[in-house]
């Protein structure tokens, strides 16, 4: 039984990862930080097969513990702090966690695999936010980096560092350049979700209006649950690499208000939708757009879901929540 360490557990690629593996029959261990984490209910509802292991991506002894507890064929550096916005209050942890936590994350996996050290293969979640300024269009594997946030300058240090550790040691170190992915998992912060759910809770008269900041931002979405697959199969490649993993399409907040109101049947979200001057970022990333034709190539990789169908996806797991919660009230 293949046996995998996935860090960023709690998180929404996560659980979708926990769940492929184990539908592979890996024994999945998983990464969890805090000493009262208030998501391992979460986990344990939605993956009770995960086995939990304590450890924080800033605490390299932790992660040296959790290597040698889960003994990893495979491991999933997914932890982060991955919220961009969040980044630029807090540079100096976003750097320890999202940048610093990849170089512990790979001195662990290094020192744990000893004389053989491409017999644990490593995944590193790199990110879209790295092209920031686009010097290209479509992104791919090759297009200069040149991020801008600090969100996006640790993912590039992560980014490179692995592929650092791939050159000098010839460890099985991938990275996967993922554009946004989402789905009813996503967190609260992230726009996709913050409209789903407003769109639902608005029908309903539960809510009355919603903030936004650049309505313009554009951004090639597409499904978590298809994602984690290409993750997967980047592990199973003979030779470490790196890959694209995008939709090639991309969509502005406008459109994603217009399919999201539209599943709740609200044709005109105009009234409801007021600028929120605190969501505008010191610096936005220009046109992202990926080109996904490498994995499609070589990992026979493409994605099932389409934006409309995601956010539909997104809306339907909103009214779905709220009945609930409505029928538990009554
Ligand atoms: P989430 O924000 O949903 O999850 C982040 C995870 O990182 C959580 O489990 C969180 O744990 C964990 N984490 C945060 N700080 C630490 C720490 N100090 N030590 C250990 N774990 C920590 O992210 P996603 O699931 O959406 O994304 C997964 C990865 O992919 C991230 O690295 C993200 O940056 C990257 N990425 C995501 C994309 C997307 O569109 N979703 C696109 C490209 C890259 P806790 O619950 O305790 O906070
Ligand atoms: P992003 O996702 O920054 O692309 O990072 P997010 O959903 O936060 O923002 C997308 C775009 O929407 C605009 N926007 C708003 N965003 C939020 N969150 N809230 C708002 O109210 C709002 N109004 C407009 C933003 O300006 C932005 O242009 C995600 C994360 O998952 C990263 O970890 C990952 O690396 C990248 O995707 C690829």
């Amino acid at each position: 039984m293949p046996r995998a360490l996935i860090t960023g557990i709690t998180g929404q690629d996560g659980l979708y990862l926990s769940e492929l593996l184990l539908a592979k029959g890996y024994e999945v261990y998983g990464l969890i930080r805090g000493q009262n984490n208030p998501k391992q209910a979460v986990v344990e509802r939605i993956v009770p097969d995960v086995q939990l292991i304590s450890g924080d991506l800033t605490d390299l002894p932790s992660l040296q513990r959790a290597m040698g507890e889960a003994r990893p064929d495979e491991v999933y550096n997914l932890g982060a702090i991955s919220y961009v916005a969040y980044s630029w209050d807090n540079p100096a942890v976003t750097t320890q966690v999202t940048g610093q936590g990849v170089l512990n994350m790979l001195e662990a996996t290094r020192t744990y695999a000893g004389d053989d050290v491409s017999s644990v293969r490593f995944y590193q979640a790199s990110s879209s936010e790295m092209f920031g300024k686009a010097q290209e269009v479509p992104q791919r594997e090759t297009t200069l980096l040149w991020p801008r946030s600090p969100y996006a300058v640790a993912k590039v240090f992560g980014h490179y560092l692995t592929i650092n550790y791939r050159e000098s040691y010839g460890m099985h170190a991938t990275c996967g350049m993922l554009f946004n992915h989402e789905s009813p998992r996503r967190g609260a912060e992230f726009v996709t979700r913050k409209v789903c759910m407003a769109a639902a809770r608005i029908s309903l008269g539960l809510q009355d209006s919603l903030g936004l900041g650049n309505l313009e931002a554009r951004r090639d979405w597409g499904f978590a649950g298809d994602y984690v697959e290409a993750m997967w199969r980047m592990l199973q490649q003979p030779q470490p690499d790196n890959y694209v993993i995008a939709t090639g399409v991309t969509h502005s907040i406008r459109d994603l208000l217009d399919v999201a109101f539209d599943a709740v049947g609200i044709e005109d979200w105009t009234p409801y939708v007021r600028h929120d001057e605190s969501q505008i970022r010191p610096a936005e990333v220009d046109h992202l757009i990926g080109d996904a034709s490498k994995a499609q190539e070589v990992l026979g990789w493409t994605p099932t879901v389409t934006f409309e169908e995601l956010v539909q996806m997104m809306v339907a797991a909103e009214l779905d929540e709220l009945a609930v919660t409505r029928s538990l009230v009554e």
